[in-house]
């Protein structure tokens, strides 16, 4: 695990995943939720933090739900640090039996620690004559007060698939988005920004996105939460995820030597 400090931030990166499990400016509540039951035995996923999800996304008969990415262990290949302090370490995922069922590719994860955490993932198809298709998301578990106390904004009339309860297409009213019941919606064709206002700790997290067309919004709620062993079950009350990806309808499919770059960033800011 990388353990980074600079003079706004502390993070925390675990190569298993290439996994940022902590992010939290030095006068702040950390900006991420990491579970106290999560497992951490290199097997199972990390429950919390910024899972890398890729080369799909959610369950899959006989596979893992949500790709192989964030279970295997990324290897280090540069940390630097910039002139104003910044921190940035690229990874890469090193090849697998997994990704054996894809034509060639390079995946590298660029995270950059300031007083915004920014992370990267970037896809290359290394095939002479195949397309690469695949779905990826930054599966980002925030840290909130009191989940009762939270709005979302920036997805105002943007359609979405309502995965509670099946499958269906909705479309988002005018309203912020508050949660008091399991949410999980993938919304469709957005690149817009979206925004967590968090009434307790008068704090509004920004969430800006480049190259993703979908975003997930994800609270297990009570039930779920008792089903999940790595996730306690109270903890629905302190976390809400929102997620930038290619999901579904809107995944990738990229061209023999061409690159595509998922691209995330965090900032805050305290308004009480
Ligand atoms: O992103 C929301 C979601 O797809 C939910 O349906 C739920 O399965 C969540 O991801 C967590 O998935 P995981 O495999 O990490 O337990």
């Amino acid at each position: 695990m990388l353990e980074i400090t600079t003079a706004w931030s502390t993070a925390e990166i675990y190569l298993f995943g290439a996994h940022v499990t902590n992010f939290k400016k030095h006068d702040e509540a950390p900006m991420l939720f990491l579970s106290q039951c999560s497992r951490f035995d290199s097997i199972n996923p990390i429950r919390g933090g910024v899972p890398v999800i890729f080369p799909w996304f959610g369950p899959r008969e006989g596979l893992p739900a949500h790709g192989f990415a964030r279970t295997k262990i990324w290897e280090v290949k540069e940390v630097t640090t910039a002139m104003d302090g910044s921190v940035t370490v690229r990874f890469r995922l090193p090849d697998s039996p997994e990704a054996g069922a894809y034509p060639p590719f390079i995946a590298e994860y660029i995270v950059t620690v300031n007083e915004h955490l920014t992370m990267e993932l970037l896809v290359t198809n290394r095939s002479k004559d195949t397309n690469l298709e695949y779905e990826d998301c930054l599966h980002t578990y925030f840290f909130v007060e009191d989940i009762a106390a939270i709005s979302i904004v920036g997805l105002k009339g943007v359609s979405y698939l309502d995965k509670v309860g099946g499958a269906t297409q909705r479309t988002e009213g005018d309203g912020p988005i508050r949660i008091s019941s399991e949410v999980d919606r993938v919304y469709l064709d957005t690149n817009h920004p979206t925004e967590i206002h968090d009434a307790r700790l008068g704090r509004v997290i920004r969430v800006e996105k480049t190259n993703s067309a979908s975003t997930v919004v994800w609270n297990p709620w009570i039930n779920k939460a008792q089903q999940m062993p790595d996730f306690g079950n109270d903890e629905y009350q302190k976390m809400v995820c929102v997620e930038s990806g290619n999901v579904g309808p809107n995944k990738i499919v990229l061209p023999p030597g061409k690159t595509s770059r998922l691209k995330v960033t965090l900032s805050s800011k305290i308004e009480n």
